[in-house]
């Protein structure tokens, strides 16, 4: 029996989409204060949900509902539409959940992650950073992967047509309009976005290194247990072999 419209998958095929999620935080300037901010709070913060170098990703990505603190009134948001982001004030970190809702013909569920939003200044240089009251970001690149979508799904991410249509190279669906879905990311970091093939292969570099180090301290250690054993096997020769006391 052929399976109900919108529930035929592509089979073998899985399709990932890449998004950068995360926080940014600044603390208030005292001679600035937001208006209506509650006493004990001391910064404004925003946390979102984006398409690699801004890219729309509304055409897969219907709705983003943030799990704030419960200290927040309201503290499920839902954010129907881009740009998906709540901007609030506050005085203290905690974990939000990310929930991520697509668009209705994907016929897949809702997916959680979840992010520490950073009000603090981390890593290098934490009292110049304070001190200049620099804007503290915590982002990460993420992708999600849609293991054998519907073909409807499949028509939409790919900007075909062609299973809707049951032909292969027909004309392009009503997504190619806005430019044809990807999951390309950009050639070269730019100013707004570092997400690019540079900074991926700078991060494979960094790996590269990295395990190079850790094999050659492997070889060192290798190299040491193997003297320490001669060592120990030439003193059982002349002393005799320790005797294990029982306690
Ligand atoms: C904790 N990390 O684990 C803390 C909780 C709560 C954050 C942080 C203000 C909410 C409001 C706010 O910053 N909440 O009163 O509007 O206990």
């Amino acid at each position: 029996m052929p399976a109900p419209a919108g529930t035929k998958r592509v089979r073998g095929v899985q399709i990932h989409r890449p998004f950068v999620y995360g926080t940014e935080a600044v603390p208030f300037d005292p001679a600035n204060r937001p208006k209506n901010a509650p006493a004990d709070h001391t910064h404004s913060w925003k946390v979102f949900v984006r398409g690699i170098n801004n890219e729309d990703i509304s055409y897969w990505l219907r709705k983003v509902q943030f799990k704030l603190h419960d200290t927040y009134p309201n503290s499920l948001r839902m954010i129907e539409g881009p740009p998906y982001e709540v901007e609030e004030t506050g005085w203290g970190e905690f974990e939000i959940a990310i929930k991520f809702y697509f668009v209705p013909e994907s016929t897949e569920k809702p997916q959680s992650i979840w992010h520490g939003l950073k009000l603090h200044p981390y890593g290098d240089d934490i009292e110049g950073k304070k001190e200049r009251r620099e804007m503290v970001k915590s982002i990460c690149y993420e992708e999600v992967l849609f293991n054998e979508p519907v073909e409807q799904f499949y028509d939409v991410l790919t900007g075909g047509g062609a299973y809707a249509r049951g032909k292969a190279g027909a004309k392009m669906g009503k997504a190619s309009a806005r430019g044809m879905p990807t999951a390309e990311i950009p050639e070269r970091i730019s100013k707004d976005n570092v997400y690019s093939r540079e900074q991926e292969s700078r991060e494979l570099d960094r790996l590269g290194v990295a395990i190079k180090t850790v094999e050659n301290q492997i070889a060192e250690e290798k190299k040491r247990l193997i003297e320490e054993e001669t060592k120990l096997a030439e003193l059982e020769k002349t002393e005799g072999r320790p005797v294990n006391k029982k306690r």
